[in-house]
């Protein structure tokens, strides 16, 4: 008896087909392949994907991306969490997982006011503000001298209208703080590429605060080599026309253009509630927390749309572009469960909580097929 007949096992060859195509497809597709020659593409690492805690996530790690950034573990305090104390521990661990996955490795961050240690927010003059400053940048910088490729020297130093936050760093200082952050930093390693990173710096008021910060670094004898632009976004804001009147303004100054934190939340942000008090708990709220089991396919679509539209953006600028990082490996390790509210469900990278691809991953990678 004829048990299929040769329509059937067309269909049964086809099908055969494509899926070990599929499975090739898969195996050698990745994030780091496919934007090859145009720019890094990076994550952010925490302490145990340094330290290799799971084989999955590691697997993962080295196989998507070729550049890394420490998330947490070179902030000011735990590497020098007192005046005459300085613990290395993580931070050349970190280094060594760079060097022996060959990836691009970034510092973040020196002069942040965020995350100091609590010596530090004691500092009452500038006397005191430069020998910390002096000591602090010289020490950790020469210590990877040569090592690590680009340093975020100063980090999220503006206010939303473009003017200088107030910090501890200002409060001593004044604004030389920065003209002398970059200066500490180029003297320790003369080739390290040198960064200023900040959020919101799509915006146009903030965006002129980068520029003008820019030229006083430049004009007090600060040797700049970058922007960092964080890109903690939203599906709908920043518009692509502002991320790219960006990318234009830094690269107008000479500097390189990189996108260092990227993700996109999908969760409603308790400051578009109108009237809303955000010191409010919102902890455990349904409305808040819409999607706590798994992302319904049409917001799964608008992200994968949105992340099309903003490695369209990257592409047509690769040549200003250095770096593409993503703050974080996959959604589940993100650290927007966590903000603005504590204990949500978010879904802002491109690779899920299982660490399978999400249909965004498939949209950024489909963009070259289509080129
Ligand atoms: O992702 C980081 C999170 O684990 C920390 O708790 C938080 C502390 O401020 O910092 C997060 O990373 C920040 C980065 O260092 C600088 N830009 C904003 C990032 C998100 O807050």
């Amino acid at each position: 008896m004829k048990l299929i007949n040769n329509s059937m096992l067309l269909v049964v060859l086809f099908a055969l087909g494509s899926c070990n195509a599929q499975n090739k497809n898969s195996a050698a597709t990745s994030l780091k392949n496919n934007f090859k020659g145009d720019f890094y593409i990076g994550t952010a690492l925490n302490v145990d994907q340094i330290e290799e805690k799971d084989p999955k996530v590691d697997a993962l790690i080295r196989k998507e991306f070729n550049a890394i950034t420490a998330e947490n573990i070179m902030k000011s305090m735990f590497v020098h969490p007192a005046k005459d104390k300085y613990d290395f521990a993580m931070t050349d661990k970190y280094i060594a997982y760079g060097e022996k996955n060959d990836m691009f490795i970034h510092g973040h961050t020196l002069i942040w006011h965020s995350q100091l240690a609590p010596w530090m927010t004691q500092i009452k003059d500038s006397t005191e503000m430069k020998a910390f400053m002096k000591d602090h940048i010289s020490t950790i910088v020469s210590r990877y001298k040569g090592r690590i490729d680009s340093w975020d020297v100063v980090n999220e130093a503006l206010n939303e209208d473009g003017t200088l936050r107030k910090s501890v760093f200002l409060n001593t200082l004044g604004a030389s703080y920065l003209p002398e952050a970059f200066k500490l930093a180029a003297k320790a390693d003369p080739k390290v590429d040198l960064y200023y990173n900040d959020y919101n710096i799509c915006e146009p008021a903030k965006r002129e605060g980068v520029i003008k910060l820019v030229k006083d670094i430049k004009a007090n004898g600060g040797k700049i080599d970058g922007v960092g632009i964080q890109g903690h976004w939203r599906l709908e804001s920043p518009t692509i026309e502002e991320i790219e009147k960006s990318i234009l303004a830094y690269s107008a100054l000479g500097l390189k253009v990189a996108f260092t934190e990227l993700d996109i939340t999908v969760l409603p942000n308790p400051w578009d509630l109108k009237g809303a008090d955000v010191n409010q708990n919102f902890e455990g709220s349904a409305k808040m927390n819409p999607y706590p089991k798994e992302l319904p396919d049409s917001v799964q679509k608008k992200l994968a749309d949105r992340y099309a539209a903003v490695f369209n953006l990257f592409l047509k600028h690769k040549d200003k572009i250095s770096r593409v990082t993503f703050w974080g490996v996959h959604d589940g390790q993100s650290w927007l469960n966590d903000w603005p509210i504590k204990g949500r469900t978010n879904y802002p990278l491109l690779i899920d909580r299982n660490l399978a691809p999400k249909k965004a991953y498939q949209s950024v990678i489909q963009l070259k097929e289509k080129k």
